[in-house]
């Protein structure tokens, strides 16, 4: 049974959202944010650093909301959800699983955290169109819905 440590308003909505479309069987044990907004320090016992998501899976734990899903469509998939290996859609897909975490994500909380910067997530978006190798930013929409 696959236990996934979830902690509220959360990255950790997307293990659930995969595992509800995997048709998978799991159960949840759920993190009520502190005042603070922090985690419950009881997290800690899962995560060293307290952070949601981590999922067990029999002898498995594993953190990262990225990984997480990567694990999950690998292992339980049955060929859904992630192109072949090898093909420029697995790659496109790659690239997507990463840059929501590893560039999306930062900027969306400065936002959040109402930075004094003016931030312009079209433009961001459009500037990751102008970086990235030419595969990519050819199925990347004009504008951002
Ligand atoms: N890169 C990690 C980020 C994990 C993370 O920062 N989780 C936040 C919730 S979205 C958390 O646990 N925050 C509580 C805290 O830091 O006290 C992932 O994608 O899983």
């Amino acid at each position: 049974m696959i236990t996934v440590h979830h902690l509220e308003n959360s990255r950790s909505q997307r293990v659930l959202w995969m595992l509800e479309e995997l048709g998978l069987d799991y159960e949840v044990k759920l993190y009520k944010r502190e005042a603070t907004m922090q985690a419950p320090t009881s997290l800690r016992a899962v995560h060293p650093l307290g952070k949601s998501p981590v999922i067990t899976d029999g002898d498995k734990t594993l953190a990262e909301s990225g990984a997480i899903l990567e694990y999950l469509v690998e292992t339980y998939g049955n060929g859904r959800f992630a192109p072949r290996h090898g093909t420029p859609e697995r790659l496109h897909y790659t690239y997507f699983l990463h840059y929501a975490e590893g560039s999306l994500m930062p900027l969306l909380f400065m936002k959040r955290a109402k930075s004094p910067q003016k931030l312009d997530l079209r433009d961001y978006y459009l500037s990751t169109r102008r970086a990235v190798p030419a595969f990519v930013p050819a199925r990347i929409p004009p504008r951002c819905p």
